[in-house]
């Protein structure tokens, strides 16, 4: 397993996110990679690329008009006066083909919670974050298993939107330029609503997604199972689900996976599952992980694992180990 790391990565500063009627500071810290870095390795930087083969391979999966927004809101939002992180607040329920020229509409268009803020560094660190994957992704196209340590997440980004952390979908995005038959397990306590909304009905691509119940827990509006379909499976956990269940859901989704031949497998693993996470619910301990490693890699095709969520700082790089530790 090869491991792929950009320090630009570390631009992304965000401050704050607002939920529960507060403004808390950011989950998705800095020090999470610390945390990864010093637990495995060795670690390779990715060679450079320009910015237009970035945007080209990010393009696969997102819109030009979402892409256009991300690089400039910053830029927009000082200038139209505001201090602090870009924090979008209105959001249209109601679709209508506006043409909106006001940042705070366009932002609004653009994603569907409080939880993405931009800072200035955030667009670098996306650029930076593109290098990791497209590296990584190399190394998977040879035929060998890669992890990008990707920060911030991406699987709650979808076609033309950001929200929950997450700007640019990495596993998407890796999925759609491999060129191949590819199965994406999404293994975040969240539902990857974003990665749902960009591969239904595409072929060659299955995505299946175990996460909390969306009934009880952030998504709310995606991941429900009746969403599944031809080359969707979802499967929702209550709060308090631990090893023994958990493995059993992902022994099916892994199957399903399967049933479709893929030359490729994208992980989106995300370790906020673990029993330790100060923002979700359920119960996978750090001695976990090495098992879930290897119900992924029994599907026995070139791996990409990206990381997603995981905000039990000092246990993070522990539960990503034992999850690569099966590659
Ligand atoms: C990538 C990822 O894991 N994104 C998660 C975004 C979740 N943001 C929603 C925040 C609401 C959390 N409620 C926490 C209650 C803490 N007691
Ligand atoms: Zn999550």
């Amino acid at each position: 397993m090869r491991g792929f790391w950009h320090e630009g990565q570390r631009a992304h500063r965000p401050t704050q996110e607002f939920f529960n009627g507060a403004l808390h500071p950011a989950a998705d810290v800095v020090e999470r990679v610390d945390s990864v870095l010093a637990a495995i390795g060795p670690w390779e930087a990715p060679a450079d690329r320009p910015e237009a083969a970035l945007l080209a391979a990010a393009a696969l999966a997102h819109d030009a008009d979402y892409l256009d927004l991300l690089r400039s809101a910053y830029a927009e939002w000082r200038a139209a006066g505001r201090s602090g992180d870009v924090l979008p607040y209105a959001f249209p329920v109601v679709r209508r083909p506006l043409a909106l020229e006001r940042i705070d509409a366009r932002l609004g268009q653009h994603c569907y919670d409080t939880c993405a803020p931009i800072a200035d560094g955030t667009w670098p660190a996306l650029m930076a974050g593109m290098k990791t994957l497209l590296a990584a992704l190399d190394a998977v196209q040879a035929g060998e298993h890669a992890f990008a340590l990707t920060r911030p997440p991406g699987h709650h980004a979808g076609p033309g939107y950001m929200g929950g952390y997450s700007y640019l979908n990495w596993a998407a995005i890796a999925a759609l330029a491999s060129g191949r038959r590819t199965a994406i397990l999404d293994i975040d306590y969240h539902h990857g609503n974003g990665t749902q909304d960009i591969v239904t009905g595409r072929d060659g691509v299955r995505f299946a997604s175990l996460h909390a119940d969306p009934r009880t827990d952030y998504p709310f509006f995606w991941g429900h199972a009746e969403e599944s379909g031809s080359n969707v499976l979802n499967l929702p956990l209550p709060r308090g689900t631990a090893f023994a269940a958990y493995d059993a859901a992902l022994a099916q989704a892994c199957d399903w996976l399967a049933e479709d031949s893929p030359e490729v497998l994208v992980v989106s693993f995300g370790a906020d599952t673990f029993e330790g996470d100060p923002i979700s619910h359920f119960a996978i301990r750090t001695a976990d992980y090495a098992a879930l490693g290897a119900r992924a890699a029994a599907l026995g095709v070139p791996t990409l694992v990206v990381l997603e969520g995981g905000y039990a700082v000092e246990a993070l790089g522990a539960n990503v180990a034992g999850f690569l530790s099966a590659f």
